[in-house]
């Protein structure tokens, strides 16, 4: 388990900001006095209009962990003003439209100019600081403009997927409580329209709150209109001043929030804090990914995603960098499309899933091989863990043994990659995430929270305060604190399963909760299944992970119909129906398995492990199933389950 190696070439290790000796050193360094470490960097990264008092106060202990006390600084500032100087005509956006013809590039003056214009639209919309905004867009300049222009005026995105329903939306925009949403009249993915706002139209009908609707205007295509509510972007940008000052920001003041999957109940609004959030989006970006200037880099997580934020759009723009945003996805127009992007724009760094990398070693090597690839140097991957199969193909085919591959685990909680391999600085191993980045303390712990030796299987914790992590859950301490620290006290607990083995490499092996990775996307089986009471037939559900070739994880339900109603196949249709539209396309469900009853503890718990174990057909040990109310319920399960498809 300790895994092949692969050594960096002396030509890239010859490049790289840091040698594996600096690496020792540095991470040594970062963990024996972090307030030092992290102020040095914080000063070197990030321009603070007033230093702070304190690099870091507070403790897992008492979940108060806080960075940067005091430090006031503003997050547009960062990403557009201090470049100015050096790289006004330098290409801030490099954009890629759905059809490859379409191109717009925008260069940091002209970035800056958009996003100061629209800051004054927001105020004169009587937008001010703290005021949350939702965004719910399409991959186009428009959105990271929409998310600069409320940084720089103080207020606080909440930027939701556009691949979720208007339901979704609706649940996101009640609990962030905003008052305005920005929106395109249609999105574009794969030659079809995404009727973005249609689906604003119907989260909003009763949500008075939301007084305004500014809408891009993305597609020719008319869409409904209200006049009172609603407004074209364009219309309100036409007279809009150029000048528009960045507000101070204390280091502690929230920058986002973006609402993830948990295992139970609704998605919770994780909130990240301006200073810390900066410093550490920007350090991993500048070392993960061994960015220097002149670098095309590209990233191709949707802004709706913690990926998004951080590695398409502040990590980036904080080093000054080009980053590409693509509005299309990799089979369209055919399956070259990501290797022509990279030709065309001169890509350096690609960083994407392994789900779409999946997909695309799937249609085999000639899709990639067709295109150059030469000014490729870099490769990533994140979201879920990627088998060494798959590695080895990212890395002999599409980087042509060149392109060390960086594997990179995190979590939307945590801000910015926790363990990955510094480029550079350490042998690759296919399929593990490697090393912790400075200043992360990673272990592997058993129930007790104890260290488990190399190589055991344990739970994954991290023991030190990192800037990235995330500063609550909006309007929900509790949850924060029951969620993340009550487990392991003193702890934070990610939630995963993980292996460290002998050479102190990470091995993530997955969740150790109910959260599911569909295709890259994050989703709870809790939502799911609320998503499937919400059917007037429906009595009780459960729903598991089984796997996947191409999408890693895909979805089995469990599914007691109520009493006086009759199993159909027009039944599971409209059940797979009914999640698409309370969630979205993302969460359709693949099987469904008709039920007399749940397996459930005697507290009337649902035993989703067990479920998951009857789905897999892994029936050697069930585990204990002492607890279990009805026993008679298993076996009916096991024998009605359904064999997976072979995908
Ligand atoms: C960035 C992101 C977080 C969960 C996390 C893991 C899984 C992410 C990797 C990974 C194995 C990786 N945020 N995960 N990266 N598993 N190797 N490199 O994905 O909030 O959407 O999901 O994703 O289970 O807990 S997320």
């Amino acid at each position: 388990m300790s895994g092949k190696e692969y050594p960096i070439s002396t030509e890239f290790v010859q490049q790289a900001h840091v040698t594996p000796e600096q690496y020792d050193a540095l991470y040594a360094q970062s963990i024996r006095a972090p307030k030092q470490f992290w102020g040095e960097k914080a000063l070197k990264f990030i321009t603070w209009f007033k230093p702070w008092n304190e690099v870091l106060t507070g403790s897992f202990e008492k979940a108060n962990v806080s960075w940067f006390q005091e430090g006031k600084l503003n997050a547009a500032y960062n990403c557009l003003d201090r470049h100015l100087e050096t790289r006004a005509n330098q290409v801030a956006i490099l954009w890629e439209g759905d059809d490859p013809s379409e191109v717009r590039k925008l260069t940091y003056a002209e970035l800056h100019e958009e996003v100061c214009r629209l800051g004054n639209v927001l105020k004169k919309q009587r937008i001010k600081k703290g005021d949350r905004i939702c965004i719910y867009m399409p991959m186009i300049p428009e959105a990271v403009i929409a998310m600069l222009a409320c940084a720089r005026i103080g207020a606080i995105h909440s930027v939701v997927f556009g691949g979720f329903s208007a339901d979704a939306l609706k649940a996101r925009i009640e609990d962030v409580d905003c008052h305005l949403v920005i929106t395109a009249n249609e999105g574009l993915r794969a030659g079809k329209t995404i009727s973005l706002k249609k689906n604003v139209d119907e989260a909003i009908q009763d949500c008075p709150q939301v007084q305004r609707v500014i809408v891009v205007k993305r597609t020719e295509n008319a869409v409904p209109w209200n006049a009172v509510r609603d407004v074209w972007y364009h219309d309100l940008m036409a007279d809009a001043p150029k000048q528009c000052p960045a507000e101070m920001m204390d280091a502690s003041d929230p920058l986002f929030i973006l609402y993830t999957s948990g295992s139970t109940g609704k998605p919770k609004g994780i909130v990240h804090a301006t200073g810390g959030y900066l410093v550490y989006a920007a350090i991993t970006h500048y070392y993960v990914f061994d960015y220097h200037a002149g670098d095309i880099y590209w990233c191709t997580a949707d802004i709706g995603w913690i990926t998004g934020h951080s590695y398409t759009v502040y990590g980036p723009l904080l080093n000054g960098g080009t980053t590409v945003i693509f509005e299309g996805v990799p089979h369209y127009p055919d399956f070259s499309r990501c290797w022509d992007v990279i030709d065309k724009h001169r890509v350096t760094i690609f960083y994407t899933a392994p789900t779409a990398i999946r997909a695309l070693r799937r249609e085999g090597d000639a899709w990639v091989t067709r295109a150059e690839r030469h000014s490729l140097k870099l490769l990533g991957t994140v979201g879920e863990p990627i088998n060494p199969d798959v590695w080895e193909w990212y890395y002999n085919v599409v980087g042509e043994k060149r392109c060390p591959i960086v594997d990179t685990w995190w979590q939307t909680e945590t801000g910015g990659a926790m363990i990955a391999p510094l480029p550079g600085a350490m042998p690759l191993k296919p399929g593990s995430a490697a090393k912790p980045f400075f200043g992360v303390v990673p272990a592997v712990v058993d129930e007790q929270g104890h260290d488990v030796p190399a190589g055991v299987m344990g739970k994954l914790v991290i023991k030190q305060p990192w800037p990235g992590m995330m500063q609550t859950i909006y309007k929900n301490r509790e949850r924060f604190i029951d969620g993340y620290f009550k487990e392991f006290p003193g702890y934070y607990a990610a939630g995963d399963d993980a292996r460290c083995d002998a050479d102190n490499y990470f091995w993530i092996v997955g969740r150790n909760d109910d959260v599911l990775k569909v295709s890259g996307h994050r989703l709870g089986s809790g939502e799911l299944e609320s998503a499937l009471l919400h059917h007037a037939a429906i009595s009780e559900a459960a729903v598991v992970g089984v796997p996947h070739a191409v999408k890693g994880e895909s979805l089995y339900a469990f599914v007691v119909t109520k009493a006086d109603v009759g199993i159909s196949e027009q039944l599971k249709k409209e059940l797979i129906q009914q999640v698409r539209r309370l969630i979205g396309p993302i969460a359709t469900l693949e099987y469904i398995q008709w039920t007399d009853g749940l397996p459930k503890t005697r507290s009337g718990k649902i035993m989703r492990r067990l479920l998951r174990k009857i789905a897999n057909n892994d029936l050697k040990e069930l585990g204990d199933v002492s607890t279990l109310a009805d026993p008679q319920v298993v076996d009916n399960l096991i024998k009605n389950r359904i064999d997976l498809r072979d995908v």
